[in-house]
């Protein structure tokens, strides 16, 4: 363990460790479950369209949320396209800055424009006081970001969404597995979207599903992920290919298997970052509702960095250069990103929750890659990070400004 600052990898000593520790690293589930699913599916010579792993995926999925339709997909990204769209969004769409861009995209992709709402900077939630008060004609839905698996105000947006006759729609992304007051996130608004990507906790390579209620919702999405085909040469919608293959349904069906095994380890080192992190001044964790069903994918700290005396920016790059890749995740917001930077040059004047969590979040690894030893790592050099916050900060502004000073020589 590194006891002093001069021994930091950023000013000069051995990076804590020789790999690389990533936020997202996959989780795999039995590799030998996955081999033999692939083996018969190639046997089969099946790999996509509704194949039979993608049927079996879907039952899994809805028996687990308890909702009626789960309709898997090539991506979340897609995923959000094809349901904003079957729900009729158009003109304006009020979201959270506060995400993954994707979920902005998935509105600009299609000439909807997104509205950005500020976030309770308490939960990191679309804040509904906000919200009501960006509600214009243009108005048709509000996609709430359940971010960090940690559910939206559910029941405030469904009352503000049906008072003034907006769709509603949940990006859960992150909450495949959590719940909210005892129901599954899936059963929410018109419906709701999960990611499967590689990097997170359960993952089908690329992939993602919308769960909902609604029945003939959910038809109009099947037929629209599938270029509108209801059955051969008749297309009867505009559609696109929005499909999960055979082969992303036999990891995800694996993972299945292993799903609570991988909520449990996130778990762990969740409690594991709790307690090694405990007391440092200046840090603030998000916390997970025990009374809820948590996947605890997502390790966050905010940093303040007018009491750590290193800022948030300053920190990720101390524990990047220990091979330690933490990450900023959602700097800088989707406001501040191109072409939202553009088209709303003033959007952070509404802004000023997100602008600020902006600058403090901190997101460290998690997952079957990491385990007591690597996270008691981190915590030692957080905590020195943090004890030596001024000092750190203090000589590699000195470097940087002699840096600045040989490059203007030059
Ligand atoms: N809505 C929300 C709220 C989201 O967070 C996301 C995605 C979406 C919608 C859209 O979902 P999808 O259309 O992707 O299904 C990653 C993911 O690409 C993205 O899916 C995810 N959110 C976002 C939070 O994170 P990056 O740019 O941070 O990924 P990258 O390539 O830097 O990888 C992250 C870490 O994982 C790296 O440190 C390396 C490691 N890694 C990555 C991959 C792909 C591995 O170890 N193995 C791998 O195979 O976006």
């Amino acid at each position: 363990m590194k006891s002093n600052s001069a021994e930091l990898a950023i000013l000069g000593g051995l990076p804590a460790f020789k790999e690389k520790l990533h936020v997202g690293r996959p989780n795999i589930g039995q590799k030998e479950r996955l081999l033999s699913r692939i083996e018969e599916m190639l046997d089969r010579v099946w790999l996509s369209n509704n194949g039979p792993l993608v049927q079996e995926f879907e039952q899994e999925m809805a028996q687990m949320l308890g909702v009626k339709h789960v309709v898997a997909m090539c991506n979340a990204t897609i995923a959000l396209e094809i349901v904003t769209r079957a729900l009729g969004m158009d003109g304006e769409v009020i979201v959270p800055s506060f995400t993954f861009v994707a979920t902005a995209h998935s509105l600009q992709w299609q000439g909807v424009t997104p509205v950005f709402c500020d976030v309770n900077p308490d939960t990191h939630l679309l804040d509904p006081a906000c919200l009501e008060k960006m509600i214009t004609p243009r108005t048709t839905g509000i996609i709430g970001v359940h971010l960090w698996g940690r559910p939206c105000e559910v029941e405030a947006l469904q009352e503000i969404a049906s008072r003034h006759n907006l769709k509603l729609v949940f990006d859960a992304a992150h909450a495949f597995g959590c719940s909210h007051q005892g129901q599954m996130i899936g059963n929410f608004g018109n419906a709701e979207v999960f990611s499967f990507h590689a990097t997170k906790f359960f993952n089908t390579f690329e992939g993602g599903a919308i769960a909902t209620n609604d029945d003939e919702l959910a038809k109009k999405i099947r037929l629209m992920k599938n270029f509108g085909f209801a059955g051969y040469d008749n297309v009867i919608y505009v559609g696109t290919n929005g499909k999960m293959t055979e082969v992303c349904a036999a990891m995800g069906l694996t993972g299945l298997e292993s799903l609570d095994k991988f909520i449990a380890i996130n778990r762990e080192n969740y409690r594991l970052y709790a307690e090694g992190l405990a007391g440092v001044p200046g840090l603030k964790a998000v916390r997970y509702n025990e009374n809820e069903k948590s996947n605890y994918q997502y390790i966050v700290y905010e940093v303040d960095d007018s009491v750590t005396g290193i800022s948030r920016d300053l920190l990720v790059e101390v524990l990047q250069a220990e091979n330690i890749m933490a990450r900023r995740y959602f700097y800088p917001g989707c406001h501040q990103m191109e072409p939202y930077r553009s088209y709303f040059p003033h959007a952070h004047l509404l802004l000023p929750e997100t602008e600020r969590l902006a600058t403090r979040v901190l997101s460290l690894p998690n997952g079957t890659a990491v385990g007591k030893a690597e996270i008691d790592t981190i915590c030692a050099l957080i905590r020195l990070a943090v004890a030596k916050g001024a000092e750190i900060t203090g000589t590699l502004g000195k470097v940087v400004s002699l840096c600045a000073i040989r490059t203007r020589e030059a």
